[in-house]
């Protein structure tokens, strides 16, 4: 993409409404904007960024076996009656009556409706296990709407549901989505620490919430400090081995890690006091299994092996996805602006000319980018004409995470740079050796 054609609103000012560094710098690189309290419209460059994280949730959702499907985001409100939601829910719930006085409701899940969609389709226990997803916004009226897309009313959510035959079953669809997040956060630059905590209105008492420590989190979390050390990495995972995955789930979730609504003082003094923490988390993930809750109330009932009508045991996922962008934000920037993960930076490389116009620097950047686009990495050139420190301005606060700089008192000694957003280090080399950095460098997290 040439800057020159692109549509990039950056703000000079930092806008006042924004508390956190992440809803300030997404406001300052042009990425949202907020169309009314909560509900914000992604701009070219934060939509490049959802749509990455998207890839990254789809990926690793269907290596663990789970399905992609669409639901509505309106829903008729009957389903939540039968499960007694449709009250249970409150004033989160956004309720509307269409023209035939229907009473409907903008989901903000949807257990009821994959839970119909099961009941009508599958009815035998030959047909299990089964794990269904999908990325669809949710609205919830917060209360309190605030920090950008972290606490939205309107956002993005990746939302699955597992249904099998017995409890030990689900209590596998429970570990394999622990380990398929695991995965999936760490693809994106992030640790997400899995903690114990509260099932609110989703029901049951066996959940984890997955946690990002940032001082700006709106959680309030306990954890014995080894945990942070603990990593997935590249280890080989067969989702369909029980016992592996039950294995990662113990290794992450057997040292004390809660969330202030399970804290337990009691429990947590017999971590050694130099190991105890407190601080404050951003909630990026939340599993639950809930056993028959559901399938109980909506009569979702299979044959099973005996012949006789069993309840499916169920649970579901939860992934923030445009919460997720302020996070990675949260936990990566200095104070020129956004450093994105390779994983899901808006575009592999910038490109600067640093003097447009000459016909040298403009047909070196015009052969980067037909060269970097060729190997399937996307380039951001900045063709303006504008000066240096503007353009560096700009690619900083945007926070690519490479940049190749083309000037002519580099090109007369036949070298371009090669800059690190994250460590500021320059590398002089031949446009080739740069354009060949970044393949490698890319093929890693591909
Ligand atoms: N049905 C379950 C699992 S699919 C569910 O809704 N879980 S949840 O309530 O925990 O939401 C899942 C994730 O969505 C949360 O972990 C959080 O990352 C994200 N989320 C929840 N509320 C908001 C919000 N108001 N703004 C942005 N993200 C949110």
């Amino acid at each position: 993409m040439r800057l020159s054609r692109y549509f990039l609103p950056v703000l000079k000012e930092t806008p006042s409404e924004a508390q956190i560094a992440s809803h300030r710098l997404m406001l300052r690189a042009g990425m949202i904007k907020q169309s009314s309290a909560g509900i914000y419209s992604w701009l070219p460059l934060g939509y490049r960024v959802l749509k990455r994280i998207e890839r990254i949730v789809h990926e690793e959702q269907e290596r663990a076996g789970h399905i992609p499907m669409l639901m509505p985001t309106l829903q008729g409100a009957d389903l939540w009656r039968e499960s007694g939601r449709y009250d249970a829910f409150g004033p989160e719930m956004l309720r509307i009556t269409d023209r035939q006085d229907r009473e409907m409701l903008y989901g903000p899940t949807n257990e009821e409706m994959i839970t119909d969609i099961f009941r009508s389709h599958v009815s035998s226990y030959k047909d299990l296990p089964l794990t269904l997803y999908h990325i669809q916004w949710k609205f919830r009226d917060e209360v309190r709407p605030r920090f950008g897309v972290m606490r939205g009313r309107e956002f993005l959510m990746k939302d699955g549901y597992n249904f099998d035959l017995t409890k030990e079953d689900a209590l596998h669809a429970y570990n394999r989505h622990l380990v398929s997040y695991l995965r999936t956060y760490e693809r994106m630059g992030l640790q997400a620490i899995p903690m114990r905590a509260d099932s609110g209105a989703m029901g049951g008492d066996n959940t984890h919430e997955f946690l990002v420590l940032a001082e700006t989190g709106e959680s309030e979390v306990f954890y014995d400090a080894n945990v942070t050390d603990i990593v997935l990495g590249k280890r080989d995972i067969d989702y369909d081995d029980v016992e592996q995955c039950a294995g990662v789930m113990e290794e992450f979730t057997s040292l004390y890690a809660r969330t202030d609504e399970t804290h337990d003082e009691a429990v947590f003094e017999k971590v050694p006091e130099e190991r105890r923490r407190s601080a404050r988390g951003i909630e990026v993930g939340q599993i639950f299994y809930f056993g028959t809750k559901y399938s109980d109330a909506m009569n979702a009932k299979v044959q099973g092996p005996d012949g006789k009508p069993t309840a499916v045991h169920m649970g579901s996922h939860g992934i923030g996805v445009s919460r997720l962008v302020g996070a990675i934000i949260e936990a990566s920037h200095d104070d020129k602006g956004i450093i994105w993960p390779e994983g899901v930076t808006p575009f592999h490389v910038g490109i600067v000319n640093l003097k447009q116009g000459d016909s040298a620097t403009d047909s070196a950047c015009d052969g980067i980018y037909k060269a970097l686009e060729a190997e399937g990495l996307s380039a951001l050139y900045d063709d303006r004409k504008d000066r240096a420190g503007a353009k560096f301005a700009t690619m900083d606060l945007i926070g690519l995470p490479w940049r190749i700089t083309v000037g002519p008192r580099g090109l007369g000694n036949g070298v371009v740079e090669l800059t690190s957003r994250r460590t500021g280090e320059s590398e002089e080399m031949s446009a080739e050796a740069a354009i060949g950095r970044a393949k490698e460098i890319y093929a890693a997290h591909m």
